[in-house]
C-alpha cells in the first residue's frame, strides 16, 4: 500500500511504538531534526486504548499494535452511493483542518479510510462494523446512518486534537481491532426552548454538531411558548412579527424565517438528526394570542408576556378561527419539515377544560394525520385517548404515561428528575442558571437509571427513546446553555444508545472524564463536575 497513507504500528509496547511513530512522524507532518529526532510527546504519540468511547459500543475487540494515518490517506466509497459519499465528505471535513491532509473522497477505487456495505442483518438500520488493520479501516453499514455513526467512532478513536479546527500535531494513530455497534433505541433526542429564550441558527447548529458526535439523532425544538413564538407562518405573520419580538425578561426574541428553518433542518438533515417541531398548544399560548386578538374568546389580545409562569394561557376552543389558525399552523409547519414528526405540546393545559382539551386535541389528531405526519405529545395527550399511533413524551406524571402507553401509544422518556437538562447540578453550579423544581441533578444522578424500567409495567418494546430537554426560563447564554447541557447530555446519549448489559455508573464516569479533552477540542464549555475524574 501507499505508505504515505498510512502505516501500521506492528509492536504493542508502549516505549517500542514511541519511537517508531516519532521515526515515521518525519515523514509526515511533524518538524524533525534528523535521524535521532525526538520522541514526540507520549500522550500524542500511543494509541487510543478504546476505553474512552462514549457512548459505550455494543461490543469492541482491540488488538495490540496501531494504524497511523498518513497525509496520503484517502477515503473511498462504493461506486453505488447510497449515500456514503456525504458521509465521506463531512469526515474528511471533520479532519483536514486538524490535521492538513487532503483525504480526497474516491469512488470504486480502495481507500485508507473505506466505506463499505455491509449485508448484515445483525447491524440494524443504524448499525456499523469498525474494523482496524495494518491496511487500514473499514466503516461497514447497510445504510448512510450507520457510516455516519462509524465514522463518529472512528473520530473517538483518534487523538482529541483530531477534532479542533486549526491545525495540529500528529502522529495520527488508531488502536487495532473491530467494533460492532447499534444503538438501543431508535430516538435519541436533545430539547432546545427557543421560545422563553431565542437562540440563533448558528447557535442551534453548534449543538447539532455536538449532540451528532455522540450518536443522538433527534432535534426537538420547543418552538412557541407563552413567551415567545419563534417560526415565521405565512398566514399569519403577526405571530413572529409580534409574538416573536420579546422573551424571557423583556429581552429583543427573534425567530426563525421559513428558510433559516429549512436550513436547520438540512444541515441537521446531513448529520442524521431529524428535526422535530413543536407548537405547543393550547396552553403555552400566550404569544399566539397576544399577537392574534381573534384568538381569544373575548376578541381582544392581552399584552405581551415576559414572566416565567407556567399554565396563564388557552386558545379559545370552539371559535372559528381557533381551527382555521390550527389547520394553517400545521399546515405550513408540516410542509416545510421533511421528517415524519409534528409535536402539538398539549402539557399543562391548566385554563383549559377537560372536554375542551379532549375536543381540541381530537381536532389536531385530525390535522395531524390529514398530514401524514406522527403526533408527539407531552404526556397529558393521554387524557384525550390518543389512540395508537401516537408518541407520548413522559416527563412526569408516570401514571398518564403508562394510560398512553396501555392505549397503544409509543412512549418517549424524558423524565424531569433525571433527564431536564435545565435542573441545577447542586446548590451553587453552575452559578448562574439552572431551575430546581424537580431536584438536583448531578451528572450520577442524570445517568443512574434504566428507561426499560422508569414505568411499571410498560414493556421496553413501547419505549422509542430518551429525549434531554433544556428548558430556558433561566438560560439566556450559549455559555450557560453549555454548562448545563454538557456534561450531562453525554449520559442521555449513552442511555439511548448503548445496551442495559454491562452497565456501571463508575466505570461510566471515567469514560466522561476521557471525553474532557474531546469537548474542549470542539469548544464546548462543559461543567467540570467534581464527581468526574477529569482527563485534561
Ligand atoms: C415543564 C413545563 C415547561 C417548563 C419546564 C421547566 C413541561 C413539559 N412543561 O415541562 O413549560 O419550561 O417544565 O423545567
Amino acid at each position: 500500500m501507499d505508505t504515505e497513507a498510512g502505516v501500521a504500528v506492528s509492536s504493542p509496547a508502549r516505549p517500542l511504538v514511541v519511537r517508531a511513530l516519532s521515526v515515521l512522524a518525519c515523514g509526515w507532518a511533524m518538524a524533525c531534526g534528523g535521524s535521532e529526532a525526538p520522541a514526540p510527546p507520549a500522550a500524542a504519540s500511543s494509541p487510543e486504548p478504546w476505553t474512552g468511547l462514549m457512548p459505550r459500543p455494543a461490543s469492541t475487540v482491540r488488538r495490540d499494535g496501531g494504524f497511523a494515518l498518513g497525509a496520503g490517506a484517502s477515503i473511498s466509497v462504493p461506486a453505488a452511493d447510497d449515500g456514503a459519499a456525504g458521509v465521506a465528505a463531512l469526515l474528511a471535513a471533520s479532519l483536514r483542518p486538524s490535521t492538513g491532509f487532503a483525504l480526497p473522497v474516491i469512488s470504486g477505487a480502495t481507500g485508507t479510510i473505506r466505506l463499505e456495505r455491509a449485508e448484515d442483518a445483525e447491524l440494524g438500520d443504524e448499525g456499523y462494523e469498525l474494523s482496524v488493520d495494518a491496511a487500514g479501516i473499514a466503516l461497514r453499514a447497510a445504510s448512510p446512518e450507520g457510516w455516519f455513526h462509524a465514522s463518529q467512532t472512528l473520530l473517538q478513536l483518534l487523538p482529541s486534537a483530531a477534532l479542533r479546527t486549526s491545525p495540529q500535531q500528529g502522529p495520527w494513530v488508531i488502536g487495532l481491532g473491530t467494533i460492532r455497534d447499534r444503538p438501543r433505541f431508535a430516538w435519541r433526542g436533545l430539547m432546545i426552548d427557543v421560545a422563553r429564550h431565542f437562540f440563533t441558527p448558528a447557535e442551534v447548529r453548534r449543538y447539532v454538531d455536538v449532540a451528532a458526535r455522540y450518536k443522538l439523532n433527534r432535534l426537538h425544538l420547543h418552538l412557541t411558548d407563552d413567551q415567545g413564538w419563534r417560526l415565521q407562518i405565512d398566514a399569519w405573520p403577526a405571530l413572529t412579527t409580534k409574538g416573536g419580538s420579546t422573551e424571557v425578561g423583556g429581552g429583543p426574541g427573534g425567530y426563525y424565517t421559513k428558510q433559516e428553518y429549512a436550513e436547520l433542518v438540512a444541515y441537521a438533515a446531513a448529520r442524521f438528526v431529524t428535526v422535530v417541531p413543536e407548537i405547543d398548544m393550547p396552553g403555552h399560548t400566550r404569544a399566539a394570542l397576544a399577537s392574534v386578538p381573534e384568538l381569544s374568546c373575548d376578541g381582544v389580545a392581552p399584552p405581551l408576556y415576559t414572566g416565567t409562569q407556567v399554565g396563564i394561557s388557552s386558545l379559545c376552543i370552539g371559535l372559528p378561527t381557533t381551527a382555521t389558525f390550527v389547520r394553517d399552523v400545521l399546515g405550513e409547519v408540516a410542509a416545510m419539515t421533511p421528517g415524519p414528526y409534528l409535536h402539538v405540546g398539549g402539557d399543562e393545559a391548566k385554563k383549559t377544560s377537560e372536554a375542551d382539551y379532549a375536543a381540541f386535541m381530537t381536532m389536531v389528531r385530525a390535522e395531524v394525520a390529514a398530514r401524514g405526519k406522527t403526533l408527539v405529545g407531552w404526556e397529558e395527550i393521554a387524557r384525550s385517548t390518543p389512540g395508537n399511533s401516537v408518541i407520548a413524551q413522559h416527563w412526569l406524571d408516570e401514571g398518564l404515561a403508562a394510560a398512553a402507553a396501555a392505549g397503544g401509544a409509543r412512549v418517549l422518556l424524558s423524565p424531569a428528575s433525571r433527564a431536564y437538562l435545565d435542573m441545577r447540578y447542586d446548590l451553587t453550579s453552575p452559578p448562574s442558571a439552572g431551575g430546581l423544581w424537580a431536584g438536583f441533578i448531578d451528572v450520577r444522578r442524570a445517568y443512574d437509571w434504566d428507561p426499560g424500567a422508569v414505568l411499571d409495567g410498560v414493556d421496553e418494546r413501547s419505549i422509542v427513546g430518551v429525549e434531554a430537554p433544556i428548558w430556558t426560563e433561566t438560560v439566556a447564554t450559549v455559555e450557560d446553555m453549555d454548562s448545563l447541557v454538557f456534561p450531562r447530555l453525554l449520559g442521555h446519549a449513552e442511555l439511548a444508545w448503548s445496551p442495559r448489559d454491562g452497565r456501571d455508573v463508575d466505570e461510566y464516569l471515567v469514560r466522561l472524564g476521557r471525553q474532557g479533552p474531546r469537548l474542549d477540542a470542539m469548544g464546548v464549555g462543559y461543567f467540570a463536575a467534581p464527581e468526574v475524574p477529569w482527563e485534561r
